[in-house]
């Protein structure tokens, strides 16, 4: 299973290719849109998710409502692009030279990519650099997410924390917090808090400032002896961490306890391994987040990634110009001020493919319905330890 995605920000739209998707999976647009209208929303959003209203194309490999097991081309349209073609044309006639970039943003890609690649104008990097990409992740993830929902296997994101403001989350999710994510405007099961977290944007907001935050995802229904641990790039955890990273803005990963465990003892960090007829083997706590050596282990995979404040701020930070090398203090026009319910619901898709991935690995198949046959019968197996 493997995918690329293609597309700039202000381009005509995002393309993904997905390779490797079983054959036989139902699957419809207005499944794929669900999760790419949550990515737009989130308290915090600047201007262009006004303009923006994400759906999918299928332009290959599903026919009738069911994947085909070609190669599945998925397409989004950036709407902005009408405002853009003149300035993004493929075209050597192209008006390169009206939104010409020569003011790095710290933080961003802009210097870096441009000095990279030798570009004297930087929106050949920020056009590509920009979190818009991600459109086309949730996509791709949300493919894997529909296989993974036949499977039994359900993913939960959430924010759990902006700026200094932390959610109380138990360490599953509760039906209640389940309900309090869906109608939360920041994905955040403790409503106390989403309060506080949106003082703290609106505050930032005022002062032309940005924030961050941490944002955890679980995934329940997962089989023992997914990834492996023979190799450092099967073990899963490898694996979900360089997928999370591989999010713009993400600037930490943890699995399970993550950081914490580094803190306290032994005998505060292990799961103690417990057995009946009925369930089989199983953990009293969860602090390994669901992974050892690489491998599920049958609890509950829980993630968390923290994203740093965007970059793009009112708030004017020193830079220098690329062409005139003179100090200049940064001004914009439009951004997010938070971005953190966006990257969840990114993470959750590139978890989700990730998952995908090992399923695939361990069970193979060509068809939804061969593997189906596999995991349920490995399930079996597994029970009768
Ligand atoms: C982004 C800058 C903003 C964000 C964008 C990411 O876009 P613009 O420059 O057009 O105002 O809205 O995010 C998206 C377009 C998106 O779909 O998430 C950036 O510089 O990374």
């Amino acid at each position: 299973l493997r995918f690329l995605t293609a597309g700039e920000s202000h381009g005509p739209g995002l393309t993904a290719i997905v390779e490797g998707m079983v054959a036989g999976l139902p699957l419809t647009r207005e499944y794929l849109d669900r999760q790419l209208t949550r990515r737009q929303g989130g308290y915090g959003r600047g201007g262009r998710m006004k303009i923006e209203q994400d759906q999918v194309q299928f332009l290959s490999g599903v026919r009738g409502g069911t994947t085909t097991g070609s190669p599945i081309t998925l397409q989004i349209t950036n709407r902005d692009w009408a405002n853009w073609s003149e300035i993004m044309s493929a075209e050597p006639g192209a008006k390169l030279e009206q939104r010409v970039v020569t003011r790095p943003r710290p933080g961003h890609a802009d210097l870096a990519g441009a000095i990279k690649y030798a570009h004297r104008d930087m929106r050949n990097v920020l056009e590509r650099s920009s979190a818009r990409e991600t459109a086309a992740r949730v996509a791709v993830g949300t493919l894997a997410r529909r296989l993974l929902e036949e499977l039994g296997v359900t993913i939960h994101g959430f924010v759990r924390r902006i700026g200094s403001v932390e959610a109380e989350v138990g360490s599953s999710l509760s039906a209640m917090e389940q309900e309090n994510i869906q109608n939360s405007q920041l994905l955040c099961p403790d409503l106390k808090a989403e309060k506080q977290m949106m003082q703290g944007i609106d505050l930032a907001k005022e002062q032309g400032d940005s924030l961050g935050g941490v944002f955890e995802i679980h995934a329940y229904g997962l089989p023992v002896g997914l990834g492996s641990h023979a190799q450092w790039d099967r073990k899963l955890d490898s694996r979900l961490a360089g997928a999370l990273m591989g999010i713009q803005a993400i600037k930490g990963v943890e699995i399970g306890l993550g950081f914490g465990a580094a803190e306290v003892l032994g005998s505060m960090v292990h799961d103690e391994i417990n057995y009946t007829p009925e369930i089989g083997f199983y953990r009293a706590t969860n602090r390994a987040g669901g992974i050892e050596g690489g491998i599920t282990n049958g609890e509950p995979v829980v993630v968390r990634a923290a994203m740093k404040p965007i970059p793009t701020l009112y708030k004017p930070l020193r830079s220098v110009d690329l062409e005139t090398k003179e100090q200049f203090e940064a001004s914009v026009e439009r951004s997010d001020v938070c971005a953190v319910p966006a990257a969840c619901v990114v993470g959750e898709a590139v978890v989700a493919w990730e998952l995908a991935i090992v399923f695939l690995e361990k069970f193979g198949g060509d068809s939804l319905q061969e593997l189906k046959e596999r995991v349920d019968l490995w399930n079996m197996q597994v029970r009768q330890v």
